[in-house]
């Protein structure tokens, strides 16, 4: 049996956890088990259910610095980020537990003179989850968080390069919840199939890169059931000739650079209107020069390293073959070991650009000009991608406009694409996702399913 086993990026000779991979009896087991466990949880009072997250909730939260510091271990996610990571598991755990008991349902009109007809939402069964590496602890986090409030159970198939965090997710879970709910099965692409295949399956919510979402997507059609998937992005951030240049360079510079860039609400390209042109684009590249890149484990660090040398290598070809010129950045870092790249910025002058057109997944952005705000929008449109967008204005009008021609499904005024409010709806349009939002309230719609009642 092959073992799957993950490593520190900082430290490549550092092992972090191996487990071994689920045999498809084991996916089988699971998936039975969990759909017997599922009918009982189901039945019990919302109320109950919620006290169960809450008390998983507390029991993430007694671990957080452990969990913190695995997470920096196993993902190379800069400390601070981590710990932010935890404390945002935690405030979803306790979010879900309390919304389960959210007025739920309808009460309609019957069409018989004393009738009723009601709606109300059910349980849609065993759900499968494929989740990244890059959030270890949060996608699985806002993922079964809402489909255990409502009453599933969960199979999780987390990302190898993230087992360690996974695992201890699921002890936690396992701690809590009755027998079944949540089970985590480790493997590659053979254990999230069979996952898609099963037939106690109900529903599949995947996290993780565009061609991969369609194929699952495709899959889970073809069996009829439903998906959920949050791919890619290739997120424009505006700066308008009204912003406030210092506060949108600096914010920009963190998102392009948070976590290295591993996030699929990253900033990729930089769309500056003129005038602001040169003189932006060199204070961008000031606060991009100026972050700490080193060893994710210490406090100060701001640019920690890519998760492996496949990414590195992957991103630092994107660079070489961008038509643009490179104002800073584009290399790996000497003398360290792990997998880093400086902080980059290339300016580009065509978006027929490999910069412009994919998901590079890595602390690069391109800049590129716009000679108006209509040029600007059009830059902003432009490609397959419909993430997130961020524009900087100081013009509230500017930022309606923006908000209501932008293809995306989250704009950000004055604000950095990435980072996510967990209690509002979180996905894209285009090419970045399949099916409903995840998070907020919106989680529910997919994570339920509706019946109509008729008393004559
Ligand atoms: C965030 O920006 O804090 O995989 C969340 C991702 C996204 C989550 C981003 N699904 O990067």
């Amino acid at each position: 049996m092959t073992d799957i086993v993950s490593v520190n990026p900082a430290r490549p000779l550092l092992e972090i956890a191996r487990m071994p991979a689920s045999s498809t009896q084991e996916v089988d087991e699971a998936a039975r088990r969990g759909a017997e466990a599922q009918r009982d949880w189901a039945r019990l009072p919302a109320s109950e259910r919620g006290r169960a997250l809450m008390a998983f909730a507390d029991r993430l939260s007694s671990d957080a610095e452990s969990l913190a510091s695995l997470i920096c271990d196993e993902v190379g996610k800069p400390i601070g980020e981590a710990r932010a990571e935890v404390v945002r598991s935690v405030d979803i755990l306790r979010y879900y537990a309390g919304l389960a008991m959210l007025p739920d349902g309808e009460t309609l009109p019957s069409s018989t003179a004393r009738g009723w007809l009601l709606s109300r939402r059910y349980p849609v069964g065993v759900i499968g989850m494929i989740t990244p590496w890059n959030f270890p602890l949060a996608i699985p986090t806002w993922k079964a968080a809402p489909a255990l409030a409502y009453g599933n159970a969960v199979l999780l198939k987390p990302a190898s390069s993230a087992i360690g965090v996974a695992r201890r997710f699921a002890a936690a879970a396992q701690e809590i919840l009755p027998d079944g709910i949540l089970h985590m099965l480790t493997g590659e692409r053979d254990v999230a199939e069979a996952i898609i295949d099963h037939a106690s399956v109900s529903a599949v919510s995947f996290t993780g890169s565009t061609v991969v979402g369609r194929s699952v997507a495709a899959r889970a059609g073809a069996r009829g059931v439903a998906v959920q998937c949050e791919m890619g992005g290739q997120n424009p951030s505006v700066v308008l000739r009204d912003a406030d240049m210092e506060q949108a360079a600096s914010t920009i510079a963190t998102a392009i650079t948070g976590y290295a860039g591993q996030k699929c609400t990253a900033t990729s390209r930089v769309i500056v209107e003129d005038p602001l042109g040169d003189a932006f684009v060199d204070l961008l590249a000031d606060r991009l020069k100026a972050l700490k890149v080193g060893d994710p484990a210490l406090p100060g660090t701001e640019v920690g390293p890519l998760i492996d040398a496949v990414a590195r290598q992957s991103v630092l070809a994107a660079v070489a073959s961008s038509s643009g010129r490179t104002i800073t950045g584009g290399t790996a870092v000497d003398g360290l070991e792990g997998f880093y790249v400086t902080p980059t910025l290339v300016d580009v002058s065509s978006s027929r650009d490999v910069l412009i057109e994919q998901e590079v997944f890595g602390p690069v952005a391109a800049v590129v000009r716009a000679r108006s705000r209509e040029e600007a929008l059009g830059l902003a449109n432009y490609g397959t991608y419909g993430l997130v967008a961020s524009v900087f204005t100081s013009d509230l009008e500017a930022a309606m406009t923006f908000c209501d021609e932008l293809q995306v499904g989250m704009v950000k005024i004055n604000a950095p694409t990435s980072g996510a409010d967990f209690h509002a709806p979180f996905g894209g349009s285009r090419a970045s996702a399949l099916g409903p939002h995840e998070q907020g309230l919106a989680a529910r719609e997919f994570f339920t399913q509706r019946r109509t009642l008729t008393l004559a």
